[in-house]
């Protein structure tokens, strides 16, 4: 059988000039039985149509941070800006995406993506709001908390748990959640690790980085839902 194509969107160095791509991510997508392709940002958005053509899914990564413009506020004082063509690309990749019903799963920034797309607002420094687990100190990997997965999603069948332990690696997160969205993990300090549309075939993001810890089942099961369903678009 051939193998489904999961395209995967890619960061730029802060420096400018070069994209970046944590090799993890494309190591869980092969992992799970996909294909990995990235897909560059700095294009015209018209080449989306021809890119999706070529795609059975997609993966929306890790990122700095959207424009708070996009759910009403000002730049926080310590925001880490994205590059506002990174924003616009993904914006217009999503939609169509959205349009097309094409499989997909979000990352971290993609997890908040997801949410400001469909009107939802973030937090936008939880250390400024309860951080029990100080979620965005998890540079080295080793930090992690509780997370509450919800058995009747599209994720907590996959992952087959009620509870996992999550690596944390995130200084936003989701505060109004945006429209058709549910909720499907939250930690135990009440921030929304997950979040889905039920009417798609796959529209599923989560705040913490399976792509970091795929060796393990619970952290692989992301990535073999978005192949599973890619699986069921191959041409
Ligand atoms: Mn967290």
């Amino acid at each position: 059988m051939k193998k489904p194509i999961i395209g995967i969107t890619m960061d730029s160095r802060d420096d400018g000039s070069y994209y970046q791509l944590g090799f993890d991510y494309a190591k869980a997508v092969e992992t799970a039985g996909g294909v990995p392709l990235g897909i560059p940002y700095k294009v015209s958005p018209a080449l989306i149509p021809a890119i999706l053509d070529t795609l059975d899914g997609i993966l929306f990564t890790v990122g700095n941070d959207l424009d708070p413009a996009l759910y009403g506020e000002e730049w926080h004082p310590k925001a880490q800006r994205i590059d506002p063509d990174r924003q616009s690309f993904e914006l217009a990749l999503l939609a169509e995406v959205e349009k097309r019903r094409l499989p997909a799963l979000a990352i971290c920034l993609g997890c908040q993506l997801f949410n400001v797309y469909r009107g939802g607002s973030l937090y936008q420094f939880l250390p400024d709001v309860a951080d029990k687990h100080e979620h965005r100190r998890g540079e080295d990997s080793i930090r992690r908390h509780a997370i509450k997965v919800e058995p009747d999603s599209a994720l907590g069948r996959m992952i087959g748990k009620g509870e996992i332990s999550a690596n944390t690696y995130h200084k936003q997160a989701v505060k109004t959640v945006g429209r058709g969205l549910r909720v499907t993990a939250v930690s135990d300090d009440g921030i929304v690790e997950g979040l889905e549309d039920p009417s798609l075939p796959l529209f599923a993001a989560v705040q913490w980085h399976p792509e970091r810890l795929h060796a393990e089942a619970e952290h692989l099961a992301p990535f073999r839902l978005l192949v599973e369903k890619a699986s069921q678009t191959v041409r």
